[in-house]
């Protein structure tokens, strides 16, 4: 959920105290303005939701009383306008993000949630060919391991940004249409679900669309439960993963540096993976990988604290965890919390790497993580 919007923002400048009836009528205008706006609202979210109902009457034969009902005793929140209008949090630089996701507190708390759920995630990374580390990481980042899945009714979240927020009405009417029907198909009161301010649900904070499609019913109790049922929200992360071509075994990313010869263009920081390791290796940066010289990769850059960039290799996996958010920060937040939990788990359990990769990759997962545990515990 990463939409940006235009800032709403106004700026107010002093006003000069002489003029005082030109303030009153102004602010009368303004009051009559707002009050305009407000019928205006009402209006058109008042249309929109009519317009909502008729395709949800027509195309998926809810009951139209039953189904306003519903929609008319969501909230419309202007705390969730807010929320989404405001010009995206700031942009905070690598090593600032990594501190909120990788630091000692986080990683403690994956070394108990792990230890808690150990058969579970086991199986679950077994069965799906997907690491055990990024399936603990991605509800880490998340939602802090479950502990954070969102205070707003997801109803009203959605109900909001589907008919009173414009720019992106379409995409979140969609998100409204799925919340209906995957509540009517898990015989769940939409009323009911709580989630983050747009409307991702759950641990693993899967958008109604995303439930759909990927959420599983991984113990067979018949319900595709992603808040509380730790087989369904690992196995509907883990099946998210396999299902966006998560390749079992694989590395996710290396450290990197730049030899002296280093003449390529700064990275762009993107996923589409035009480089390879040897073409990498070719412009001049200097990483250790099991991956072959033709295995698709990429070069990032990332803030240093106190200036200069570190460099990363990342490859197909590290894009397929950015399928959860499209950001090279977050993947490799959610790589290092990751490698840094595992680590703990296997320290704490007098056991070596569990779930570790194929003796094939150990040597580059050992690798890769040795510098991201020595920089965690240096926090
Ligand atoms: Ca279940």
């Amino acid at each position: 959920m990463t939409g940006r919007a235009p800032s709403t923002a106004v700026t107010t400048g002093a006003m000069p105290g002489r003029k005082l009836l030109r303030r009153l009528l102004a602010a009368g205008a303004a009051l009559a303005f707002c009050a305009l706006a407000h019928a205006d609202d009402r209006a058109s979210i008042a249309k929109a939701r009519g317009a909502f109902i008729d395709k949800m009457v027509v195309e998926h034969g809810f009951d139209r009383a039953a189904l306003t009902a519903t929609l008319s005793s969501a909230k419309i929140d202007r705390d969730i306008l807010e929320a989404i209008a405001r010009p995206v949090e700031r942009v905070l630089p690598w090593y600032e993000y990594r501190a909120i996701f990788v630091n000692d507190a986080r990683i403690a708390t994956g070394v108990r949630f792990w230890a808690e759920h150990a058969a579970t995630i086991q199986s679950v990374a077994e069965r799906y060919g997907v690491a055990p580390e990024i399936l603990v990481a991605i509800v880490g980042v998340e939602t802090y391991f479950g502990q954070r899945t969102g205070r707003y009714r997801v109803i009203d979240s959605l109900a909001t940004l589907a008919f009173a927020y414009p720019p992106r009405a379409r995409f979140f009417a969609g998100e409204l249409e799925s919340f209906l029907l995957l509540t009517r198909e898990e015989g769940l009161d939409p009323t009911v679900p709580l989630g983050s301010y747009a409307g991702a649900m759950g641990a693993g904070q899967f958008i109604p669309s995303s439930f759909r499609t990927y959420a599983v019913d991984d113990d067979a109790d018949g319900k595709r439960d992603i808040w509380k049922d730790w087989a369904d929200v690992l196995g509907s992360v883990a099946n998210y993963l396999k299902q966006s071509g998560w390749k079992t075994g694989e590395p996710v990313v290396d450290p990197a540096t730049r030899s002296a010869e280093w003449k390529g263009q700064e990275p762009s920081n993107g996923f589409d993976l035009r480089d390879t390791v040897g073409s990498l290796a070719e412009l001049g940066y200097v990483f250790t990988t099991t991956q072959p010289g033709d295995a698709p990769a990429a070069a990032y850059a990332l803030e240093k604290a106190g200036g200069g960039s570190e460099f990363w290799i990342g490859y197909h996996n590290f894009r397929v965890i950015a399928r959860y958010n499209r950001s090279p920060k977050y993947a490799l937040a959610a790589h290092q919390l990751g490698e840094a939990v595992r680590m703990g788990y296997a320290a704490a359990t007098g056991t070596s790497a569990p779930g570790a990769a194929p003796a094939a990759n150990a040597p580059a997962s050992a690798a890769s993580a040795a510098p991201v545990a020595a920089r965690g515990a240096s926090e």
